[in-house]
């Protein structure tokens, strides 16, 4: 089962890890015995199926875990449909390999690469993170990755980069949510440079030990576990270093209600709704929103002397 290439296994046979735990102890037993354990280098296998003996960073939360289950199956991804059920159920259609990244703009080595040729000089790890909808739910998931910072660093930024851009995958035949006009496709995103450098910011290409699916973003996904969700770009193939602010999905189609930077923050209420409270998914009680999504010690200083009712 274990040298079987993702492509060959069909979703509903991928095991939801929900006895992550014991699937655990499984392969440090099976490595103990001696199993191979590693993947032979399959030819169009960008990624294995699943991560092993991933050291956990230290910047992770030590809150539970949501289920495998929730994490894979109430998603935000408009591009396979609007509905929180929508995105798995149309995960199949999004094809992840071959996949390949343009790194451009104000950098000295631009160049288009292989996810593979990517992801090589990367150790990835497992980090915990906490996720907060704008839509005011929020889950804990633990995202295999890699600093984001160690990716930007290698292609040389130049003097003139100040932000970075991220676009999604555009391709209406894979997404078919992209054959209507929710938003201005593709869905792109962007960061200011210190942002992008904070150890905090991530690209993630898996989770729960294992590679990503589609509807979390496969193969390749921003997370930035102190702003709201939606900064969390999916399914990346572009990264450009910019001088000007790049645009992003969401204000571009209501701006009133999203601005540029989207830092959690329960003072400032959405237009629609308070940003005060939160309904961790699987949890009756709602929380507190915390500033900064509970990562202010590590973030607020990047936005010292910021006004963010203004800059929200
Ligand atoms: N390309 C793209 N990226 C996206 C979205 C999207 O619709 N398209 N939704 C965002 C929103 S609103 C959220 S809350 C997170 C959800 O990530 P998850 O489904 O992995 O939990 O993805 C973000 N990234
Ligand atoms: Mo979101």
């Amino acid at each position: 089962m274990l040298i079987l290439r993702r492509t060959d296994i069909p979703p509903s046979e991928i095991t939801p890890a929900t006895v992550y735990g014991d699937r655990r102890r499984f392969l440090g037993a099976a490595l103990a015995a001696g199993g191979a354990l590693l993947l032979p280098h399959a030819a169009q296998a960008a990624l294995p199926r699943r991560f092993d003996q991933l050291a956990r960073s230290p910047l992770s939360t030590t809150e539970p875990l949501n289920s495998y289950k929730d994490i894979t199956t109430y998603n935000n991804f408009y591009e396979l449909g609007t509905g929180k059920d929508d995105p798995a159920r149309n995960a199949g259609s999004l094809k992840t390999q071959p996949w390949s990244v343009t790194i451009d703009g104000a950098v000295e080595k631009p160049g288009t690469y292989t996810l593979e040729d990517l992801l090589k000089p990367h150790a990835l790890e497992e980090r915990i993170y906490r996720l907060r909808c704008v839509e005011a739910w929020s889950m804990v998931i633990p995202w295999v990755g890699f600093p984001l910072g160690d990716l930007i660093k290698r292609f040389n930024p130049t003097s003139r980069a100040k932000y970075v851009a991220f676009t999604t995958l555009h391709d209406p035949e894979q997404m078919p949510g992209q054959r209507r006009a929710v938003l201005d496709w593709p869905y792109v995103e962007g960061l200011r440079m210190d942002e992008a450098m904070h150890p905090l910011a991530i690209l993630a290409v898996g989770l729960y030990g294992e590679v990503l699916p589609g509807q979390n973003g496969a193969p390749l996904r921003l997370v930035v576990p102190w702003k709201y969700g939606f900064k969390s770009i999916k399914s990346i193939v572009r990264i450009s270093l910019t001088e000007q602010m790049p645009p992003t999905a969401w204000n571009k189609s209501a701006p009133q209600e999203y601005g540029f930077y989207a830092n959690v923050n329960p003072a400032v209420d959405h237009p629609r709704w308070s940003q005060k409270r939160e309904r961790r998914l699987g949890e009756l009680r709602k929380r507190e929103t915390l500033p900064f999504n509970g990562y202010a010690d590590q973030v607020a200083q990047l936005y010292s002397g910021m006004d963010l009712t203004r800059w929200y």
